[in-house]
């Protein structure tokens, strides 16, 4: 009897399928690797990137509700911030007083930094599968309230990430007369928020050398392209007219993403009283074929078959 239904099985599901299975489960399943702070080359980056990507997929598949657009479409910017030398922190010791600040204005993008996060060692990369859980310390917007190391305020309320960063660095530099640095991503579609140019006439009035904006330029948002909804360009020339120093670069380039980054490297070094804005163009869900350049992927996740396909052609990357 035991042979018979031995014999069943391994005709209807051939070895194939077993094959296939696992190669499936290991590829949704997380790993360990965990890459390092330093200036290094575009292909470290790319790999890094390419990881981010990786985990937001896998994270967002278990979570089974999301945002999977912006995530994707940012990773080469965090991978060129978390692990391209740009920004200083301790992987172990998250609230290093000497640290630089990052804050998600755009909240809803939270995937892609817990990702670079337990990327960079600050927590176990297997939390990553508790995203969007009940209690988990990874919540659907980052809550600092849930003491993930390098959450360092809440967000999700568009227009308000940036006001608070902007307060960061007006402390690092007005009151404590540091040389730390505060970094802030908004999206574009979160440029349509009044507090936004609240708190870029900030910076530029208080001389925020020590302040980088990047915007995530990818033209889409929750339901339509930008200009459809409500047009924000020209965005460039508003930065300016804020008195930013601007720079656009190619949000999926690592050389030209840190081509943008030393540009405020080299304000803050040189004391210009210039904050400095990066203009990145990205493209929503780039890296997964099927999801880029679509902002009906905004804020979904991936089918259990989507996540396999997505991590196939990343694999290939
Ligand atoms: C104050 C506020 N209004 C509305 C929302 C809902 N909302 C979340 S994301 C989003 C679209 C933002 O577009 P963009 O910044 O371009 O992000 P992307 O779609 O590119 O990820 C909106 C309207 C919000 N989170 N906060
Ligand atoms: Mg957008």
């Amino acid at each position: 009897m035991l042979q018979f239904v031995s014999l069943l099985v391994r005709t209807l599901f051939p070895q194939r399928s077993t094959h296939m299975d696992t190669a499936t489960k290991q590829s949704l399943d997380f790993n360990t690797t965990t890459f390092p702070n330093q200036r290094t080359d575009a292909q470290a980056l790319k790999a890094a990137a390419n990881e981010i990507r990786r985990d937001i997929i896998r994270s967002l598949v278990r979570a089974g509700s999301g945002h999977s657009g912006g995530p994707l479409g940012s990773a080469d910017v965090f991978a060129a911030l978390y692990f391209g030398g740009v920004m200083r922190y301790r992987p172990e010791d998250m609230h290093w007083s000497g640290r630089d600040r990052f804050v998600l204005s755009a909240g809803h993008m939270a995937p892609v930094m817990y990702a670079a996060l337990a990327n960079a060692g600050c927590f176990p990369k297997e939390e990553l599968g508790t995203l969007r859980k009940f209690n988990t310390r990874l919540q659907g917007h980052p809550g600092r309230d849930m003491h993930l190391p390098g959450v360092e305020t809440s967000s999700g309320s568009l227009g308000q990430g940036i006001s608070i960063a902007v307060g960061m660095a007006m402390a690092d530099k007005l009151v404590d007369h540091s040389d730390r640095r505060v970094f802030t991503l908004t999206g574009d579609g979160e440029l349509q928020e009044g507090s936004v140019w609240e708190a870029a006439m900030s910076a530029s009035h208080f001389k925020l050398d020590n302040f980088c904006w990047i915007i995530d330029n990818n033209d889409c948002q929750i339901d339509g392209r930008l200009p459809e909804v409500m047009n924000v360009y020209p965005i460039v020339d508003k930065c300016v007219a804020f008195g930013f120093d601007t720079v656009v670069v190619d949000g999926h380039d690592p050389d030209d993403i840190m081509r943008g980054f030393d540009v405020f490297l080299t304000n803050q070094a040189n004391g210009t009283g210039k904050p400095t804005a990066i203009v990145a163009k990205t493209y929503m869900g780039h890296g997964v074929s099927f999801m880029n350049d679509k902002f009906e992927w905004h804020g979904k996740p991936p089918s259990h078959d989507q996540a396999v396909a997505a991590l196939e052609e990343l694999a290939k990357m």
